[in-house]
């Protein structure tokens, strides 16, 4: 099986827009979010293989995984690939209906004896029990910044000990000078594939108070003080970077 979702090519910023409303995932945005993601994120194709590696070696028998914001289910689908422990379910869960009913189609369309259970809802108002991988994989940077403390602890609360967090996010540097370089780079990465500074600008207007990064240390410190053991940056490209946050066994 290919890696990569199949899709349109993103075009949705191309023509001028006389307002650019804020960002959301609907149809529209469902037919091109492959090459949307594949196009603004450095690493995302890195990032969705370590799930898969991480998901092999923390996954534990009788235990559930969750991918939260699972938009097309890359996530899912790449753990589902890689689970060998028996007796697990992985639930995906994202509150757009758009993109659940699409990831169905996809999830349906390769065979796996794993079973999935797919959740149209708000990952703020979902269980997690029983839980031994649990990935938000560009997803809690457009969760209000005051709910992400309860959801994290939450998340915390309903691994089992050994168990595994894999976050990425969008990031942002206290330091302007580090910040505006650093975006530089992930500009210049846009325009490579392809954006033109109307889409670039475009993109950006709408995603304004829509996608609120935080900075790393910010994530690191809040993932300890909820009281994981060990909580880390594993993977960074530009301003975006995966995190693990591991529960004490
Ligand atoms: C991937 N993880 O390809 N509850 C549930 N879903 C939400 C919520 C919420 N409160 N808020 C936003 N979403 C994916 C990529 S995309 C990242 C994740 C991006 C969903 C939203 O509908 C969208 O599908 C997803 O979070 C974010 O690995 O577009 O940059």
């Amino acid at each position: 099986m290919k890696d990569s979702l199949p899709s349109q090519k993103d075009t949705l910023y191309a023509q001028a827009h006389e307002a650019v409303g804020a960002f959301q995932f609907d149809e529209s945005v469902v037919a091109v979010f492959p090459d949307m993601i594949q196009r603004s994120v450095p690493g995302y194709q890195t990032i969705l293989t370590g799930i898969g590696e991480l998901t092999e070696t923390y996954a534990q028998p009788n235990s559930q995984l969750y991918d939260l914001g699972c938009s097309l289910g890359a996530a899912t689908l790449t753990m589902r690939r890689k689970l060998t422990q028996p007796n697990c379910k992985i639930i995906a869960v994202d509150n757009s209906e758009a993109m659940v009913q699409r990831a169905g189609e996809y999830l349906h369309a390769y065979h796996s004896d794993v079973a999935v259970e797919l959740l149209c809802a708000d990952i703020n108002a979902v269980a997690i029990e029983n839980a031994s991988v649990v990935v938000i994989n560009f997803t809690l940077q457009f969760i209000d910044p005051d709910a992400r403390e309860a959801l994290l602890s939450k998340i915390f609360q309903g691994l089992k000990p050994g168990g595994i967090l894999i976050l990425s996010e969008k990031i942002h540097f206290e330091d302007a000078t580090l910040q505006s370089a650093i975006e530089h780079l992930h500009l210049q990465f846009k325009r490579a594939n392809g954006y033109s500074e109307l889409e670039i600008s475009q993109k950006r207007s709408s995603l304004e108070n829509v996608l609120i990064s935080d900075t790393a240390d910010f994530h690191i410190n809040r993932l300890k003080n909820i009281g994981f053991e060990s909580a880390g940056i594993w993977f960074q490209a530009y301003n975006f970077a995966s995190l693990i946050a591991i529960k004490a066994k």
